[in-house]
């Protein structure tokens, strides 16, 4: 018996309570379910799942260096992302939580936005005014993330009514949340808004089995996360998060769901936070490496390049290849990044009201020897 059936007999058949998968422990896909994505798409979510990964590695080195102020790798959760991400149109919008950089990449955010909005200068699409990690691309309605967990769902679910109401019709949002963000209020608000309006949006839990040092199992009594959207009459599904086919199959079939009007979907990817919560966390303080080193052997990047290997597609040099060039052009984009000026100083109070009033120049005024000498009305800065 495979998994999938192991899984699906379990649950008694409810998408909510089983694991839906594609690929099979033996790395072949189970045809009755495959997406049947073109080879160059099979390719592709295969080199940004690789993206990821590259970026997470050099990205927290630069943190560990003091290049960067903070970081929060996705190590583990690149099939979640990426599949879930390859299923919108450029016309759509994405409410990522904290672990979605790779979705605005996925969707053609270039690395260079990637690493300047790490570092805040002049080519940061937030013009630094938001914290490291707090991606966003217009080019794709890739909205940047508000820091309190749980505010994407209400903001995600608003944007699709606000489509509704527009008109809007074909146009569908993707939401994402955490396990740990599920027991926050706005995840129940917008999920009732969601079914009672039938909004054409799709929210993900990505459920990685930490909310920093608190465990899901300390999170919820639930059974699964999935089973939470039936109390809100949305349609759910539990699926292998890191299992890329099976994330792109539920995604695309509850975004055309979406995109006909027939309404939300709600999505548990279960997968796996393999490092730190971020880079001021340590997790050897509250988890066993043990879970750690049965979660490295369900990989999802390695799952699928086993698959990509198996169907002819890919190969050992390829990904050699692949990462060498992607570390060659990281190591350019992070050299240019850190030849860009700071965000000009007026950015300090432009943006963030739509009419500047005159006491926010006058103090911008205040301050500004200081920022740009040093100096303050009374005399030079104590440093
Ligand atoms: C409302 C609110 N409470 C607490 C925090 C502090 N905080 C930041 S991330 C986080 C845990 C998030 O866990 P989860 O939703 O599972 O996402 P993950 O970090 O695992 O991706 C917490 C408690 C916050 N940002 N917002
Ligand atoms: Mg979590």
């Amino acid at each position: 018996m495979t998994a999938t059936t192991t899984a699906a007999v379990r649950s008694g058949g409810a998408p909510d309570l089983g694991l839906f998968r594609v690929l099979r422990d033996d790395g072949t896909a189970d045809p009755a379910t495959d997406p049947c994505l073109s080879d160059a798409d099979l390719i592709r979510l295969h080199t940004q799942m690789l993206l990821i990964r590259t970026l997470d590695e050099r990205c927290l080195r630069l943190q560990r260096q003091g290049r960067i102020a903070f970081y929060g790798t996705s190590t583990g959760q690149e099939a979640a992302t990426v599949g879930s991400a390859f299923c919108l149109e450029a016309e759509d919008w994405c409410f990522p939580a904290l672990r979605e950089g790779g979705a605005a990449l996925m969707r053609g955010m270039p690395v260079s936005r990637y690493i300047a909005q790490l570092m805040g200068n002049a080519h940061d699409e937030e013009k630094g005014h938001q914290q490291p990690m707090h991606f966003s691309w217009r080019g794709a309605n890739h909205v940047s993330l508000s820091s309190p967990i749980g505010t994407q769902i209400p903001q995600a679910v608003g944007c699709a009514r606000a489509m509704q109401v527009a008109g809007a019709t074909g146009r569908v949002v993707l939401g994402f949340i955490g396990d740990g963000g599920t027991s926050e209020p706005d995840f129940h608000v917008g999920l009732t808004f969601a079914g009672v309006w039938k909004c054409p949006v799709v929210v993900v839990c990505q459920n990685n089995g930490w909310a920093i040092s608190v465990p899901t199992s300390a999170q919820t009594a639930s059974p699964t996360i999935a089973v939470k959207g039936r109390g809100y009459g949305i349609p759910s599904v539990r699926v292998d998060g890191n299992d890329i086919l099976a994330v792109v199959k539920v995604t695309r079939d509850a975004i055309s769901r979406a995109r006909r009007g027939e309404g939300p979907t709600f999505i548990e990817a279960v997968t796996y936070r393999r490092h730190g919560h971020s880079s001021s966390d340590d997790p050897t303080r509250y988890r066993d490496p043990a879970e750690v080193e049965r979660w490295e052997k369900n990989d999802p990047v390695e799952r699928f390049r086993a698959h990509l290997v198996a169907r002819g597609l890919w190969s050992a040099e390829a990904e050699t290849a692949e990462i060498d060039r992607q570390n060659e052009m990281v190591t350019r984009e992070i050299q240019e990044a850190e030849k860009a000026a700071p965000p000009s100083l007026d950015t300090i109070i432009e943006d963030v009201t739509e009419f500047v009033r005159p006491e926010l120049r006058e103090q911008l005024a205040e301050v500004r020897p200081f920022f740009e000498e040093g100096k303050t009305a009374e005399g030079a800065f104590p440093l």
